[in-house]
């Protein structure tokens, strides 16, 4: 299997994540997509090639304008404010004020734009959240033209960024954009099968109206862990897209015994939708040894779904999420790939 990368991805260097009242090292670290490149060519997998360059049109054709120079201009507003730290939310439109304007000042801004204050914005974010897609991107062109599957080293993740809010480690939603970059080149139907340890509230959001892109997600219940506002089963979709959004929540601490039976499930609902290309959303923060998730894969689970996925036989698009245990990260991630590519 291809794969493809960018060493602009490499550019967010965060030194700060706000986690239990600390600002602390982030989870999210470039170290991460080192570690999945050299397994990578540990074990031969295939060729990783350089990202091509895609632009703001397929970002904007996801997330509102005024969002994508938000965070393109973010870090220099920050900057002129005076502030010697990297940019965290402070204040938030909540119930019972208004959220119908954007304010002038970078702290109101990034409160009306954030969804969680643990991610900091700083001097490569915009750099990188774009190469991230162009990742994205360039592999989804791979699996178009080829029909074979590929995979994409994003970083920053994209899951839990919606149409105008990051957060999550999220920016831009890579899965979102590589989903409608396909429907524009004629994808009749794509499905969305996020496995990563939390809910994809970002790419529920920006589909949830829509059937034309199928959003299918097994991940902790938000009622105990992030992203804790959205991922419930009783989501299904509004309108046109009602039946179209499929929640699978499992509860702290699940085996891999209860989260392969979730995924044969949800893997019928995806087979029954008929996909001309399949977007795994790969987080791997389900191995038991992550540093945030509470499931209980271990690395040799990752061969044995990565095997089962292949049973879709389907076109198959796999995108980096989250996963936090970085001496592993390389391993768990290049097993469901190389289990793909062995079935
Ligand atoms: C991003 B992705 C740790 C709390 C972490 C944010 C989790 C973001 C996960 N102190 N909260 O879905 O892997
Ligand atoms: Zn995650």
């Amino acid at each position: 299997m291809l794969s493809f990368h960018d060493a602009r991805t490499q550019n967010r260097r965060s030194t700060s994540e706000l986690a239990g009242g600390l600002l602390v090292a982030p989870l999210e670290c470039p170290e991460r997509v080192d570690m999945i490149a050299a397994r990578i060519r540990e074990v031969g997998l295939g060729e990783l090639c350089p990202a091509q360059a895609y632009g703001r049109e397929p970002i904007e054709a996801v997330h509102d304008a005024d969002y994508v120079r938000f965070i393109e201009q973010a870090w220099s507003e920050w900057q002129a404010a005076g502030y010697d730290g990297e940019a965290i939310a402070t204040v938030w439109p909540t119930r019972r004020t208004r959220a119908d304007f954007v304010p002038r000042h970078i702290d109101g801004k990034l409160g009306y734009y954030a969804l969680a204050a643990e991610t900091a914005i700083e001097a490569g974010t915009w750099e990188a959240a774009r190469a991230s897609v162009d990742v994205a991107l360039s592999a989804l062109e791979h699996v178009r033209s080829s029909g074979e599957p590929a995979f994409g080293l994003c970083r920053p993740p994209g899951h839990h960024a919606a149409v105008d809010q990051y957060g999550g480690y999220c920016f831009f939603n890579n899965a979102a954009i590589a989903a409608q970059a396909a429907r524009a080149a004629g994808a009749a139907r794509v499905a969305i099968l996020d496995v990563d340890y939390h809910h994809g509230n970002g790419t529920q959001q920006i589909f949830y109206h829509r059937d034309d892109v199928l959003f299918t997600s097994l991940h902790c219940d938000p009622l105990d862990e992030f992203p804790y506002y959205l991922g419930r089963a009783d989501e299904i979709g509004t309108g046109a897209g009602e039946g179209a959004n499929r929640n699978h929540p499992l509860p702290p601490g699940a085996d891999y015994a209860a989260w392969r039976a979730e995924l044969e499930a949800a893997m019928a609902g995806i087979d029954a939708y008929d996909p001309d290309l399949v977007i795994v959303s790969l987080g791997v923060d389900t191995f038991a040894e992550d540093p945030i998730g509470s499931f209980r894969l271990a690395s040799e689970d990752f061969s044995d779904y990565g095997r089962l996925l292949a049973g879709l036989q389907r076109p198959t698009l796999f995108l980096m999420e989250g996963g936090y245990a970085v001496d592993e990260i390389g391993i768990n991630a290049v097993n469901v790939l190389t289990g793909f590519d062995s079935a």
